[in-house]
């Protein structure tokens, strides 16, 4: 090996072979470092995690798990995997991982196949509460193939209403309970939550696709005791790969591997894997530690400014890496308020607010979120500026390549991506 161009990124030849994909890759870094990307569930990965994602692991065909595959040659890939199960293990306290899935819906797929059989009652968050797609909406296979009841949360408080969730729980006896969101801003009950699982005798399913980055950085209280199974994404806080996880009791391994191969997936992305494993080990670092802390207090700090700015956080404000935003008082829709930053060089979505009467595709909110900005290395000054750019983006009818100037400065004082890559 050695020569590090040769299995990892190399600019230069796929510039000589496709310079249109290759220019359309550049633009992108550009884009994405010109502005301020405010996804909630976005981040920027480190490069170590994207030369294992650019590497020849992508040509192994590997269906099975470490030791027990259907194709030879796969003892190199297995170790990786191996590695990365163990770092999952630990660095969660879980009984089993499985690094597999190749997103979260793939995860919560196998999910769904581990505890499961079409046409079964699954209690979650309703997605206009601010729950997923694949917790029961009836445009996704969860809404379609099982009977989803659809929790919600206290009108006054905007909290989930564990009230309400035992009520249907005792009402529906659902197979299985979910909790976890898109578009909640505070801490899960989790406890609670086991405890009223087992009131109705319950899967207790935590997707923490948002929050698992927190977890892992041990910023927040884990799920893992209290869950049979947990599933996630690993590209959001956690800042790895975009690909899939879960993890689960020792009783349930079997059938958590077996429904996500053979059941729900073909051959696993080893390059993913790998690249999962890498980004585990660098979520057991002190620095990840601190940055998990940091992007809390940066969510706190910009829900703050655009309290101060008159727009209203969804539950008074946030515990967690994302800000959910009621724009009503200020008078513009998600819709145009996603529009406005964009040609402010402002990166984020427009989201549907607990009983929004706007339709999901106008809205009366937005969603913001901390980690990719707190991986560049803004603090709480930098969060105050950005809520004023944000406001002003949203307020504006016009002027927005005046603010995207603005942005643009200050995201050049904190690169992504600040090594020659
Ligand atoms: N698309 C993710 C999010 O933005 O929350 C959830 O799948």
């Amino acid at each position: 090996m050695g020569n590090s161009t040769f299995w990892g990124p190399d600019w230069d030849s796929l510039q000589n072979q496709d310079p249109e994909i290759a220019s359309l890759l550049l633009k992108e870094l550009e884009r994405a470092r010109g502005g301020l990307q405010l996804i909630a569930s976005e981040n920027f990965t480190s490069p170590a995690v994207l030369a294992a994602l650019g590497s020849t692991f992508s040509n192994k065909y590997a269906e099975g798990y470490p030791g027990k595959r259907y194709y030879g040659g796969c003892s190199v890939v297995d170790e990786a995997e191996v590695i990365g199960i163990e770092r999952a293990k630990k660095l969660f306290d879980a009984d089993h991982a499985n690094l597999q899935p190749h997103s979260g819906a793939s995860a919560n797929i196998a999910v769904y196949g581990a505890f499961t059989k079409p046409g079964d009652t699954v209690l979650a968050m309703s997605l206009a509460q601010g729950g997923h797609l694949t917790h029961g909406s009836p445009v996704s296979f969860s809404g379609k193939w099982f009977n989803p009841i659809g929790y919600s949360v206290d009108p006054k408080t905007e909290l989930i209403d564990y009230d309400n969730v035992r009520d249907l729980a005792k009402q529906h006896k659902p197979k299985m309970i979910v909790a976890g969101a898109t578009a909640y801003p505070r801490l899960v009950d989790f406890k609670l939550m086991r405890e009223i699982a087992d009131e109705v005798g319950a899967i207790l399913w935590v997707d923490a696709a948002h929050f698992i980055g927190l977890v892992a950085g041990k910023a927040i209280p884990s799920p893992v005791p209290h869950a049979d199974v947990v599933s996630f994404t690993t590209h959001k806080v956690l800042r790895g790969p975009r690909g899939g996880m879960i993890l689960c009791k020792a009783q349930h391994a079997q059938a958590i591997d077996k429904a996500v191969f053979p059941m729900m997936q073909g051959g696993p992305l080893m390059h993913g894997v790998a690249a999962k494993a890498v980004a585990l080990k660098e979520c057991a670092t002190p620095e990840y530690q601190q940055y998990a802390k940091n992007v809390i207090t940066n969510a706190q700090a910009l829900s703050e400014g655009l309290k101060a700015e008159g727009m209203r956080p969804v539950s008074g404000g946030t515990d967690t890496h994302l800000v959910l935003l009621d724009l009503t008082p200020v008078g513009v829709t998600g819709k145009d308020a996603e529009k406005r930053c964009d040609a402010s060089q402002i990166t984020l979505n427009k989201n549907p607010i607990p009983n929004d009467p706007l339709p999901p595709m106008t809205a009366s909110g937005i969603r913001v979120g901390s980690p990719s900005v707190t991986t560049q290395g803004m603090g709480v000054p930098e969060m105050k500026q950005i809520a004023s750019f944000i406001a002003q983006a949203v307020k504006s009818e016009s002027g927005h390549d005046k603010i995207a100037d603005e942005v643009n400065k200050l995201c050049k004082a904190f690169p992504a991506y600040p090594q020659k890559y």
